[in-house]
């Protein structure tokens, strides 16, 4: 670490008043250059201690870059992770405020829902289907707090990796049932299809996403709960949307869901 606690708490204090006011910010490697990854995971943390501290819940994870095609967009190579706070969650067909949101993206995934804990090290794609209870569709909604959406990884990580609202639904399939890799996808917007993948853009098989997790917070003596909610990365790259669009996710086998922007 090379950030002292005080720092830790002013930047994490800059970046979640830039969530909940819906205002731009500079990246914060910018202003500290020297900041590494266990600072980024550190200021992330206190970010979510904030929201503990205030009465949210946090119910879930995420991967985020995960796929080639959002790495190539947002030009970085190595996945991040972050939480999902209780107020984030849409409800299906639900509707999405734009006015509480900077420049919003959606993102086609693939949603986990665990029956039992998952633990690293070592942990690989057949524990997490082992304890995986079932898998459906789910849009995340990212809004980094970056100005004009650019950051680096150590950036974006403190950001909690752009985490702002998600919806999950559809029709949730036991993972054994089917084969994640060829599962097809494609997203809608305003009933035009705009994204089209297969589970296997994220690393291989969105099951690695997980397993990838669960061996990123072994590092820190954490283990993924039973009963989590773990979003495993964008299939595309996002697409912005604005108020008046809806988006539709539709996954082979496993129904669609959707949200609208106001
Ligand atoms: C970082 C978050 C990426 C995903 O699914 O790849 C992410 C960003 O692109 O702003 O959530
Ligand atoms: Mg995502």
């Amino acid at each position: 670490m090379n950030l002292d606690q005080a720092t830790i708490v002013k930047l994490a204090q800059r970046l979640e008043a830039c969530e909940l006011e819906a205002t731009d910010t500079t990246k914060i490697t910018d202003d500290y250059p020297d900041m590494d990854w266990d600072d980024a995971y550190a200021i992330q943390d206190e970010i979510r201690r904030m929201k503990i501290a205030r009465g949210s819940r946090i119910v879930g994870l995420k991967a985020g870059l995960t796929s080639h095609a959002k790495m190539k967009q947002m030009g970085v190579e190595t996945p991040c992770f972050g939480f999902l706070a209780d107020y984030f969650a849409v409800p299906e067909g639900g509707e999405c405020k734009v006015s509480q949101l900077i420049h919003p993206k959606v993102e086609p995934e693939i949603a986990f829902v665990t029956k039992h804990a998952l633990r690293g090290p070592g942990c690989h794609i057949g524990a997490v289907l082992a304890a995986t209870d079932f898998v459906m569709p789910g849009i995340e909604v990212i809004d980094s707090r970056y100005r004009d959406f650019k950051f680096d990884l150590k950036s974006v990580i403190a950001d909690n990796t752009s985490a702002v609202r998600f919806v999950v639904g559809g029709m949730p399939v036991a993972p054994l049932q089917m084969d994640l890799r060829t599962v097809g996808i494609v997203l809608e917007k305003n009933g035009e299809p705009v994204a089209f993948g297969a589970g296997a853009a994220v690393l291989g098989h969105p099951a690695a996403a997980i397993a990838m997790l669960a061996n990123h917070l072994a590092a820190r003596g954490e283990e993924i709960p039973a009963g989590s909610l773990i979003l495993s990365g964008g299939i595309t790259e996002a697409i912005a949307v604005q108020a008046g669009d809806s988006v539709c996710l539709r996954v082979q086998g496993m129904g669609s869901v959707g949200m609208r922007f106001i």
